[in-house]
């Protein structure tokens, strides 16, 4: 028999000034005598076998009289809602920021003007091609989307990792992300760019260089969401008590540096672990290793706006830190995941229209078309108006309104009024406008005829492309390549190629017949007629480039650590304190899930059976085995992949002396590089992890 108790467990969420209850039940649970809460239907009624459905005899028909076998399968049967057009692919965590100093000289707005506050925040990143169910290393713009819940009312930055886009005007974006997205008739291929419909119609685009250069450098595929920047691409507006406004562009500058993954490690981890990059921050958190990121402003006036070579309004265009530094204002912690994915991910709605007083728009065609699509899409996806009452997009500041009713209206205003004006008095009439208070659009000026024009000052389609490409290393400049002619390779039409590479001779020479050369193509085509000559004297900007900014260390990186029967137990104990040290972690892999015997006869349970456990999971490799544990290794492909990948992915290779029977069996050359680090039982093992804090050893023949 059910008995009805008081639930310890019920949670209570919050609405404006209003707790609602949430979980399972509200108040009150009922609860069985062997203490499980009793299963019901989803109107409490309680349920007595949810195991078979109700028949007409054991044998005979299923009875519509069923209720809660109907409302089961009903419900099971619209538990899909339809996935974001872009960007389906994402993976959210909660945390807060904190602001450093007061910024009230340049802006009202309420979340800059107290040092050390904290306003709790919820961030979204995810891959933009790619459907929900796709992997996480798609080669892609990876989406930065924060939700800060200020005092006066959430600001959704939504932005990417990436500070340039495709397109210029927001008219475009069916266009480039129909183009990107799978070929209508054949449905394939799933989040990736490598098609003939991308390339066309990107080849038909010059303003895209500048954004297809970092699309094919090592930014498009970030080996964390904790190791890549984050940009709000448009510029926008501060505008302070006063009234005086300057323009800002919005940086995240992760505290642990940047850091990529190369391409053929990102197509082997998409296999190995396609849930790459959420299982790293679900880890991460859970582990209490908060990742973090400085907001950084770069604020400018009108005179330099009006001095800077490019528009400011152009989403194609950056401002090169070296010209305008970027200010740290605050710091982004992201401490606990959700509870529920579905109900805080899924259904979180971000909106570029959300700004709080302070924080404008400027008039970048892309920014101004942005506010009007997330609204459209949030009705589409979430089924109605009222999605802001759902505790993910609820506001944390008090918030009255007199909006009432529609689907799902769970809160609606209480009492009389829902209107105004009204006479009822401040007791019961509810909210008024405040000028003092509210939200005071800058009134910035506006004239001109309507036209449906592209200004004069977009034109300049190469020259950031250009320097974004000189400013990477060799080595980055080299993926950029390999990435071009990996993509331009499997489109089918030679037309596409060529024009791809007649746009190329506008941004770099060197880069055009590298490209050129590795399509096979005889002869390079004549450069594309550029709208505006581009500029060949942009310095180089040191700051765009991942790998001339390493990280401070090898914290927060992953260590596979490879052992076997008859492994050194001390060097493993010291190999394992020395990456802990660091503050970083390490993995376990052995030839069985098992384990492995060490030499001092415990027996040491893995992470990962060998062909679970490859070598493109982890940022560095130890390969431990002992005389008698590496002759079952030389016998395993997956121990063969795992230090042939690990050396052709440039990672640090820690090792015993047994295990260079294994490299020999792959053939690495007998004179090992200096990324490999020899270890033994008293000799330091930091040696190892000290060498690791490169994070990779580039410097390999077949040069990355
Ligand atoms: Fe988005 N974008 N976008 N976008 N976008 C969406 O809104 C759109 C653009 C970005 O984690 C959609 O809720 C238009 C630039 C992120 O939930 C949709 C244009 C940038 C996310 C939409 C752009 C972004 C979205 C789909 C051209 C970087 C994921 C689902 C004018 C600054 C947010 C949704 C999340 C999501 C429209 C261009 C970033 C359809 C029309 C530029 C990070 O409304």
């Amino acid at each position: 028999m059910a008995r009805r108790s008081k639930s310890t467990s019920g949670q209570q969420a919050t609405y404006g000034d209003q707790e609602i209850p949430c979980g399972h039940g509200g108040e009150t649970h009922q609860t069985a005598e062997d203490g499980y809460v009793v299963l019901t239907t989803q109107h409490g009624i309680p349920v007595a076998d949810d195991q078979n459905s109700l028949k007409q005899g054991a044998r005979g028909p299923t009875l519509i009289e069923d209720a809660h076998f109907r409302e089961k399968i009903f419900h099971f049967d619209h538990e899909r809602i339809p996935e974001r057009v872009v960007h389906a692919r994402g993976y959210g965590a909660h945390g807060f920021f904190e602001t450093y100093k007061s910024l009230s000289k340049i802006t009202r707005a309420d979340i800059f003007q107290r040092e050390g506050e904290q306003t709790p925040v919820f961030v979204r990143f995810s891959t933009v091609a790619g459907s929900k169910g796709s992997f996480d290393l798609a080669r892609d713009v990876r989406g930065f989307a924060v939700k800060f819940y200020t005092q006066e009312g959430n600001w959704d930055l939504v932005g990417n990792n990436i500070p340039v886009f495709f397109i210029q005007d927001a008219i475009k974006f069916p266009d480039v992300i129909h183009s990107v997205k799978p070929e209508p008739d054949k449905a394939f291929p799933q989040a990736q760019s490598a098609h003939d419909n991308f390339w066309d119609f990107i080849s038909l685009t010059p303003e895209a260089m500048h954004m297809i250069m970092w699309v094919m450098s090592d930014r498009a595929l970030p080996r964390s969401f904790r190791f890549m920047q984050g940009f709000g691409v448009h510029t926008f507006r501060l505008v302070n008590a006063k009234g005086e406004s300057n323009f800002v562009k919005f940086i995240w500058k992760p505290k642990l540096g940047m850091q990529s993954v190369v391409w053929n490690e990102a197509v082997k981890i998409n296999g190995a672990d396609p849930d790459f990059h959420r299982r790293d921050l679900w880890n991460t958190i859970q582990s209490g290793n908060y990742p973090e990121w400085e907001l950084c402003l770069q604020v400018f006036d009108q005179a330099f706006a009006d001095s800077f070579d490019f528009d400011v309004l152009d989403p194609t265009k950056l401002i090169p830190e070296e010209l305008l530094p970027a200010e740290p204002v605050g710091r982004l912690v992201l401490n606990r995941m959700p509870e529920n994915f579905f109900a805080e991910t899924e259904q979180v709605a971000f909106m570029t229209q959300n700004v709080p007083p302070g924080i404008e728009f400027s008039n970048d065609p892309l920014l101004q078309g942005r506010n009007f699509s997330y609204l459209d899409t949030q009705l589409k996806r979430l089924g109605g108006p009222n999605f802001a009452q759902l505790p993910i997009n609820a506001p944390k500041c008090p918030f009255h309104h007199f909006q009432q009713d529609g689907h799902m209206a769970f809160q609606n205003p209480r009492g009389r009024a829902n209107y105004e004006p009204n006479s009822w008095g401040p007791d019961v009439g509810g909210p008024r406008e405040s000028t003092e208070h509210g939200f005071q659009t800058f009134p910035q000026e506006a004239e001109g005829p309507k036209v449906r024009q592209r200004p004069e000052s977009f034109s300049d389609h190469y020259s950031q492309a250009r320097q974004f490409f000189i400013s990477q290393s060799l080595v980055e400049q080299r993926h950029i390549g390999d990435a071009l002619v990996f993509e331009l390779s499997k489109c089918e039409f030679p037309a596409i190629r060529e024009r791809m590479v007649a746009h190329l001779l506008n941004v770099d020479n060197d880069l055009a017949q590298t490209v050129a050369d590795g399509l096979g193509m005889k002869s390079l085509p004549a450069a594309a007629t550029p709208a505006q000559e581009p500029r060949t004297d942009l310095p180089p900007s040191d700051l765009l480039s991942i790998l001339k900014n390493p990280p401070p260390s090898f914290a927060g990186r992953k260590v596979g650590v490879l052992i076997t029967d008859g492994t050194d137990a001390q060097l493993l104990a010291d190999l394992q304190a020395a990456i802990e040290a660091e503050g970083a972690t390490f993995e376990l892999i052995a030839p069985t899930i098992g384990g492995a015997t060490l030499s001092d006869g415990t027996l040491q349970p893995a992470h990962h059976k060998i062909d679970g456990g490859p070598s493109v999971l982890f940022d560095a490799v130890a390969l431990l085995p002992s005389d008698e544990g590496i002759l079952g290794l030389l016998k395993l492909p997956p121990a063969r992949d795992f230090a042939s990948d690990a050396y052709a992915h440039y990672k640090f290779i820690g090792f015993t002396e047994p295990a260079m029977k294994l490299f020999a069996k792959v053939g690495l050359p007998d004179d090992l590089d200096d990324g490999f680090i020899a270890v033994a039982a008293g000799t330091d093992a930091g040696r190892f992890v000290e060498a690791c804090r490169a994070l990779r050893f580039w410097d390999r023949p077949d040069g990355a």
